[in-house]
């Protein structure tokens, strides 16, 4: 049965492409969501993809995933820095959680450096542009292959 990964943006995120080439790349949400389209096929998972702009539709969205996903990608973008509630969403569907963010958030502001997701995550991938998508599922597969 092939397993699901649902891939999750916070805010702002569809704004790729658009505008701060130098912090984010050039490439567009949907050069990322075809990026992780592509990764899944070669790795044998389904990917679910969803952005959105407002907390309440994400907090839904990592509901939804419980007992049907096997894991969750996360750019939770500004509310990686401001969110209780996004955690605790994201402890409550008992997943595997990984972290990503285009940029390196410690090479930034230092209300970037902390995380109220990273405690309740497998890893965190960042600063290595759309690739981090890409290794993070990767990561997955190998998680799924590798359990009993
Ligand atoms: O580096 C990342 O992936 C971030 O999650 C991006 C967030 C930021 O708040 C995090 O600290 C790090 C911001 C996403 C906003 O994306 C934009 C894209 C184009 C133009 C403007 C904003």
């Amino acid at each position: 049965m092939t397993q699901t990964i649902l891939v999750l943006n916070g805010p702002n995120l569809n704004l790729l492409g658009t505008r701060e080439p130098a912090t984010y790349g050039s490439e567009t949400l949907a050069d990322i969501t075809e990026l992780c389209r592509c990764t899944g096929e070669a790795n044998g998972l389904e990917i679910e993809f969803f952005q959105t702009n407002h907390e309440g539709e994400l907090l839904d969205r990592i509901h939804s995933a419980r007992g049907r996903c096997a894991g969750i990608l996360i750019n939770p973008a500004a509310w990686t820095h401001t969110s209780v509630a996004v955690r605790d969403a994201l402890a409550a569907v008992e997943l595997p959680v990984i972290e990503v963010h285009l940029s390196n958030v410690h090479k930034r502001e230092a209300f970037r450096h902390y995380s109220y997701v990273a405690p309740i995550a497998v890893g965190v991938i960042c600063g290595l542009g759309s690739h981090g998508y890409r290794l993070g599922l990767e990561h997955f597969a190998h998680l799924l292959k590798s359990r009993p």
